[in-house]
């Protein structure tokens, strides 16, 4: 598309790492693209903004946040491999922001291209919506014609350059009947065309044009084209085709949205009015520092102008415009509604922030970020490395918000949590070259809990006699099962003073301070009643620290005799995998000790649910995207804690024990 639109005058090839849209280091090597490319160019006197994303699962955010912006989604499907899980999820993005569509069936010069059946499911995973606006005449090697439905001619591309001619003769019936196709569903979507169908038979040329503008921008219709981006066959069609029935955002009813307080509001497409526009992405550029990526939904920006961060409650001053070509930019003197702009050096503007002005502010929704699926822990290589990598990891945040970072206190780790293996791969790569922070990552611990099953009794003296004055406190307790979730009780029931009733709240904080500290493996305890009903002290030397050792001790030992157990988190999966991979998931899953709940079929997907133990998750997001070729996905969510069966236990308790020793 830059090629066609005379920004580039060579194509660039992703092989070589010239293509204009994955510069980054990064991107060159893996050879794929890893953020979203921010380009633009003219055709037929219309300015257009492409906002390039990754196609691969793990930056599915930057897609979500790209379409959050854009006017349209130009969905596009590899011709070879079809409708993919990464299709589905982008598709479902488009719906969630209620997005017009068209989709681009590439790599029509595969001699095992299937452009039929791929429209087939495309039609039948989205819906009648989807229906071509051309046929890709001789798919395979050497395919250089397309029939434009729309139009009814033949284009013949040679080196890229498409010359009209009439359909030949042999095509004739195949491209009516096609064509009719096409008119009855944009008749289908508008009363008064549909009546002059019905009478004519046909639709003029105008009223194809019209109806099917307004059937993209009502989502009613999903027009399918065909392209081989190597020999740019189709380019110039397809964005001939953008721009004709795209709506453009300037002539768009504005982006529609409902306020805080349940208001539906919707913002003016028109650089008069005040301005609203929402920052996307925050790119870092070696040399240039953080660049500001923001779309204007109404109002204009220049250099020099205040604006309202009402996220930040901060005015920021806009300094340079940009307009970007990958790492090219040009400078510009004004951005208005509908456009897409770079600017430099924003002090308070991170990703989802709205930039508007303090006399008419609006808040734009944000972009919500899919939920990242690979944790691990995360510890600066070196002592006294915490500030370089706590520094780096919220930097990084801020350009990429799908990634997180947080100090779990249930396990006592530093925890990143990112959206696959290739994400967490670079996330690390980018804190040692950018801020010179070496890390080590480890598997989680995982959160048990531990609880009794019995009932038992416990009793511990605690005395000491050195120098002055000693320390002494005896404490008789008993400890009971309760339910899962019923959490911790503590009940007095000491008479006559054995245990004087100021002493009472040090007797219950040892026993409450135990239960951040298991007895059995050192984990958190739930779920059990601690009955202190006797005790002694002595007048001189009982005090609260005695007293508190004492109901430690006295309850661990109730603890280990009550039949303790540990408890395990068990995680909901929901696995989607093409078919032929089920048995292989299937095996997997219960490899992990996993239970599975159900089945069922959508599409040609196999939905697979399951419940897992967390221990047995590490990293499984990894395993099924190589058991699948990157074609599973799967969630997962917290359900509640299990028993861990005997045999496990044991082994954890053991190992619990050992590392004390160590300690
Ligand atoms: N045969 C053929 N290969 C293509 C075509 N377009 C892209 N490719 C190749 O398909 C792979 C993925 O392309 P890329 O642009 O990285 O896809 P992305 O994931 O959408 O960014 C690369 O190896 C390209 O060289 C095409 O029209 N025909
Ligand atoms: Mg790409």
């Amino acid at each position: 598309m830059l090629y066609k639109m005379g920004v580039i005058n060579r194509i660039g090839r992703i092989q070589d790492g010239t293509t204009v849209s994955d510069y980054d280091r990064s991107e060159i090597e893996r050879q794929m693209s890893l953020k979203i490319g921010v380009l633009n160019g003219d055709w037929n006197n219309t300015h257009l903004n492409v906002l390039d994303t990754p196609g691969y699962a793990d930056f599915i955010a930057e897609s979500k946040s790209a379409l959050r912006v854009c006017d349209l989604a130009l969905v596009v499907i590899d011709g070879v491999s079809g409708v993919e899980i990464g299709t589905e999820r982008v598709w479902s993005f488009a719906s969630e922001y209620e997005l017009p569509r068209m989709i681009l069936i590439n790599k029509m010069d595969r001699s095992d291209a299937e452009p039929q059946t791929i429209v087939d499911v495309a039609k039948e995973r989205f819906g009648r919506q989807v229906v071509p606006v051309q046929i890709p005449v001789n798919p395979g090697e050497g395919f250089d014609q397309i029939i434009d439905l729309i139009n009814m001619r033949l284009i013949k591309y040679d080196e890229g350059q498409g010359t009209p001619s009439d359909i030949p003769a042999e095509m004739e019936d195949e491209a009516l009947e096609k064509h009719s196709e096409l008119v009855e569903a944009i008749a289908e979507t508008d009363e008064e065309l549909m009546e002059k169908y019905f009478s004519d038979g046909e639709l003029s040329a105008e009223d194809i044009e019209s109806g099917l503008k307004k059937a993209v921008r009502n989502l009613e219709l999903i027009p399918v084209l065909f392209s081989d981006a190597y020999n740019g066959v189709g380019v110039s069609e397809l964005l001939d085709v953008i721009v004709q029935y795209v709506p453009s955002p300037v002539h768009s009813v504005g982006l529609t949205f409902s306020t805080e307080d349940g208001e539906k509001t919707t913002l003016e497409p028109k650089p008069e009015a005040p301005l609203a526009s929402l920052v996307f992405k925050v790119i870092a550029e070696q040399h240039v520092g953080e660049l500001t990526m923001l779309r204007l939904f109404s109002g204009k920006i220049s250099p020099g102008m205040e604006v309202f961060n009402v996220n930040k409650n901060q005015t920021e001053r806009i300094g340079q415009l940009y307009r970007l070509n990958g790492h090219n930019r040009d400078e510009v003197t004004e951005a208005i509604a509908g456009d897409i702009v770079a600017l430099v050096k924003l002090r308070h503007t991170h990703t989802n922030d709205t930039l508007t002005v303090r006399n008419a502010p609006v808040s734009l929704p944000p972009i919500e970020f899919p939920e990242p699926l690979i944790a691990v822990s995360i510890e600066p290589k070196e002592k006294g490395g915490e500030d370089r990598m706590a520094t780096g990891l919220s930097q990084l945040r801020e350009e990429d918000p799908s990634l997180v970072f947080k100090y779990d206190p249930e396990i006592s780790q530093s925890v990143l949590i990112a959206q696959g293996e290739l994400h967490l791969g670079t996330i690390l790569e980018r804190l040692k070259t950018r801020f010179g922070a070496e890390v080590v990552t480890a598997q989680l611990r995982i959160p048990y809990q531990e609880t009794i099953r019995g009932n038992a009794e416990g009793h511990h003296r605690h005395k000491k006699q050195t120098g002055g004055r000693g320390q002494f406190g005896e404490v008789y307790l008993r400890v009971e099962a309760r339910q899962r979730g019923e959490g911790f009780e503590f009940a007095n029931q000491v008479v006559g003073g054995n245990i004087p009733s100021n002493f009472i709240p040090a007797v219950e904080k040892g026993i409450v301070e135990t239960l951040d500290r298991g007895p059995l493996a050192g984990y958190k305890v739930v779920d059990v009643a601690a009955t202190v009903y006797d005790g002694k002290h002595h007048p001189v030397d009982s005090d609260e620290v005695s007293f508190k050792l004492a109901a430690s001790q006295a309850f661990r030992e109730a603890f280990l005799k009550a039949s303790p157990i540990l408890l395990e988190p068990i995680y909901s999966v929901t696995v989607t995998v093409p078919e032929e991979y089920m048995g292989d998931v299937m095996g997997d899953l219960s490899s992990r000790r996993g239970r599975i709940n159900g089945m069922d079929t959508d599409g040609h997907f196999q939905i697979i649910r399951a419940e897992v133990p967390l221990a047995e998750l590490d990293r499984y997001s990894t395993t099924l995207r190589s058991m699948t070729q990157g074609r599973g996905m799967h969630l997962q969510e917290f359900l509640r804690y299990e028993d861990v069966p005997g045999d496990i236990q044991h082994k954890i308790v053991e190992e619990a024990k050992k590392a004390q020793d160590e300690d």
